[in-house]
């Protein structure tokens, strides 16, 4: 039987990156991959306008309303904790469960701003259901900007985006999967389906863990 297709705790699965770096079009590339096998998968994206949280968030981030710094970094972690039940319901049932942003974004992008350290950014997130696996897309700003819409929204400016990027080479860890965002989006792909069979097959048996 195929690892992707055999019963046990389901996955938990990040894409984290700056801005334009593809991580929507990996999430959604993979969500549809795993549909076709006919595997159990959800799909998440944080921040999730959808909630009142949520929504105050969205109309921060399109400039709308303004909110104090530390204030909106909470708002991003209480945007997250809403999720931990359904989340958890998720992973125990089986179901591959594929995040577009997490904690990751949320501390890289406040410690950007200054006045900020790592250290306090990633308080709030403790004890947040840990990803399996990050994969990180990694391109140059430069890049980046080169891509569709670049600079609609807040932090969609090179300068700022070039501090989130040293940021999360700082939270890089092992579990970390860094792939050269710059290659034909296909080869992405097939590169992330090959590490989430390796992945699937190291974790099924170890519980989930906590940031
Ligand atoms: N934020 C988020 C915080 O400050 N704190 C937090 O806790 C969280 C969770 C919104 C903002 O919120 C901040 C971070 C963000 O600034 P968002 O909703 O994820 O976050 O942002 P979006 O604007 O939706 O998405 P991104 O700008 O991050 O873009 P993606 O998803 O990385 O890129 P994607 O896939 O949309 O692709 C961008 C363009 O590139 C092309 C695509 O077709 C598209 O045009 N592309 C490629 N081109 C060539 N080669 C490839 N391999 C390509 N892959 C994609
Ligand atoms: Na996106």
């Amino acid at each position: 039987m195929n690892a992707l297709t055999r019963r046990g705790r389901g996955l938990l699965v990040a894409f984290e990156g700056c801005d334009r770096s593809g991580k929507s079009t990996q999430c959604q590339m993979l969500v549809d991959y795993l549909k076709s096998t006919g595997r159990d998968v959800a799909h998440l994206c944080f921040p999730d306008r959808t909630t009142s949280i949520g929504k105050s968030i969205n109309s921060y981030l399109q400039g709308t309303t303004e909110l104090e710094d530390h204030a909106i970094h909470l708002l991003f972690s209480a945007n997250r904790w809403e999720a931990v039940p359904k989340i958890k319901e998720l992973i125990e049932k089986g179901t591959l469960v594929i995040m577009d942003r997490y904690a990751f974004s949320g501390v890289a992008f406040t410690a950007a701003k200054k006045g900020f350290d790592v250290k306090w950014c990633k308080n709030p997130d403790r004890g947040l259901p840990s990803p399996d696996v990050v994969f990180y897309l990694d391109i140059s700003i430069k890049d980046a900007e080169m891509r569709g819409q670049f600079g609609e929204e807040r932090y969609e400016k090179a300068e700022f985006q070039q501090r989130v990027a040293d940021i999360y080479k700082q939270l890089r860890s092992d579990d970390w999967k860094v792939l050269d965002a710059m290659r034909d989006k296909n080869d992405i792909h097939m590169e992330i389906r090959s590490t989430l069979l390796e992945m699937e097959e190291l974790c099924r048996d170890a519980p989930l863990k906590n940031l």
